[in-house]
């Protein structure tokens, strides 16, 4: 079933220990108002500091000798409550810790099995034919140009590449279930969204040549897209960066009242950090509309899941922060389609922040500078490539259906293969943005030591033009 874990447990029912009530409501007085006179009045005003903390219970010292039987209360403590800024809160008369992990993991919701079929008594969005079928050519898409890419880099061609491979239907359904004016703070594994968007194959083909048509003016490294016109925040490297930005982004939406929330995705890494943390109070505090999207795919480059956790993932910190949660299983299209698509209306209409996060593996190497067979078993990936491909899953459920057949599947992978070839000769064709790109937009009027700076690469690529490529235009 699709359930969004209630993030408000009453805050009554916490465990509070009595004795912190005392504390609150009648402190110790000040060491400086005893210090004033002999060791027997200090002796009282440790008496009085522990009678204070510990509710009248006197301790067995000296002192307290007169009077050695508590006056218990006939309330029980559950009866009693304390009236906290923030809520009301419950008495215990027990000191028990909360514990560290619930006894069973929060369930992971799916729609499809294995098989592609869709399990008994599930519940999620209907979709037509028409998108469904869209869905899957976009997966293959993807695909393609990720087998076709890192080929590219292998040969030399570019300087980086980065694959999606294992996390298609995160890319792909979740981008379906969105409204092309909600923007997007990705993280880096998410070119899905924007090829779902509109985003051309020789758009991003001129972005990782880093060639005068691309909208970072070859500033960026490869993958580090944006594009203002699909509402797609560029990417940033440092891990964490997009998440308060979109928080910050769905302020403005939600003052504006616009019928739009935000999403930002993110990796298991990405939300090890501060940013993500502040994110996730401030959105709370300020019911912002954003949908927080975690891909945990059980890697942060070399670093395993149980290395940067020890809560139950992710989605136990949405409780923590006051914020609908949702697991989900990130190979299953039909399941993130459906928990997108809802985590959207609550946010939009009640006003919310909504965490996701989604299991799935990264099947392929972190990036192209990275082999991860040298710290994870080749079966693993083999195993996560094979049996859980989200893409399998979802043509047994297409095929089934009638929607989908061979013919069309190795009709629609050769014409990608084509466009591709086609997208990166001309790529390549292309020549760089000029010298000068380099030091402008961020000043109206360039600083003087920008203008110093330019002045010294120009000498520099002058003395040494054999080390410069003689595209660049200067
Ligand atoms: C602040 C910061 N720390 C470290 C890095 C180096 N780094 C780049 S990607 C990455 C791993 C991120 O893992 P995750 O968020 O799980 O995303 P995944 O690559 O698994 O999709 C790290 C540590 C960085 N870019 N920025
Ligand atoms: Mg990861």
């Amino acid at each position: 079933m699709l359930r969004f874990i209630n993030h408000t447990s009453s805050i009554t029912n916490l465990q509070f220990p009595r004795h912190l009530l005392h504390t609150i409501s009648s402190p110790p007085l000040p060491v400086s108002n005893y210090a004033t006179s002999s060791s027997i009045n200090l002796s009282n005003a440790f008496s009085r500091c522990f009678e204070s903390v510990y509710g009248g219970r006197r301790l067995h010292t000296a002192t307290s000798a007169r009077n050695d039987v508590d006056q218990l209360s006939t309330e029980t403590p559950l009866q009693q409550e304390l009236d906290f800024p923030g809520g009301r809160v419950k008495f215990t008369a027990k000191p028990v810790f909360t514990s560290s992990s619930s006894e069973e993991r929060t369930p992971c919701y799916r729609v499809l099995n294995d098989n592609g079929q869709p399990i008994v008594d599930g519940d999620s969005v209907k979709i037509s034919k028409e998108l469904a079928v869209k869905m899957y050519t976009n997966m293959v898409t993807l695909q393609v140009m990720d087998t076709i890419f890192y080929e590219a880099q292998r040969q030399g061609r570019i300087s980086f590449y980065l694959t999606t491979i294992g996390e298609e239907a995160i890319n792909i359904a979740s981008a379906a279930a969105l409204n092309d004016n909600d923007f997007v703070f990705p993280q880096y594994r998410e070119p899905g969204v924007l090829l779902w968007r509109g985003f051309a194959l020789q758009d991003f083909a001129d972005q990782l040549f880093g060639n005068k048509n691309d909208n970072g003016k070859g500033r960026q490294m490869p993958i580090h897209y944006g594009s203002r016109k699909h509402n797609y925040v560029t990417v940033s490297s440092t891990v964490g960066t997009q998440i308060p930005q979109a928080v910050g982004a769905a302020y403005s939406l939600k003052m504006e009242k616009h019928d739009a929330c935000t999403v930002t995705y993110f990796g298991d890494g990405g939300s090890s950090t501060g940013d993500f943390h502040a994110a996730m109070n401030f959105a709370a505090v300020m019911e912002v509309p954003v949908i927080f999207f975690c891909r945990n795919n059980g890697w942060a480059i070399s670093t395993p899941i149980n290395d940067q956790l020890r809560s139950d993932g992710i989605v136990v910190r949405g409780k923590a922060y006051g914020i609908p949660s949702i697991r989900v299983d990130g190979n299953d299209a039909l399941a993130i389609y459906s928990a997108v698509h809802k985590a959207r209306k609550m946010a939009i209409e009640e006003q919310t922040p909504v965490l996701i996060e989604a299991l799935t593996y990264r099947a392929g190497h972190h990036s192209t500078s990275d082999d991860s067979t040298k710290y994870r078993p080749v079966d693993e990936i083999e195993r996560w490539r094979g049996d859980q491909n989200p893409l399998n899953r979802f043509r047994k459920w297409i095929e089934t259906k009638g929607w989908w057949s061979d013919e069309a599947e190795s009709e629609h992978r050769s014409r990608i293969r084509k466009q591709l070839s086609q997208a990166i000769q001309a790529a390549e064709r292309v020549e760089k943005p000029p010298i000068s790109d380099i030091f402008s937009d961020v000043y109206d009027v360039p600083s003087k030591n920008l203008t110093e700076q330019e002045t010294f690469l120009r000498r520099t690529i002058h003395k040494h033009a054999q080390d410069y490529p003689s595209n660049v235009p200067m």
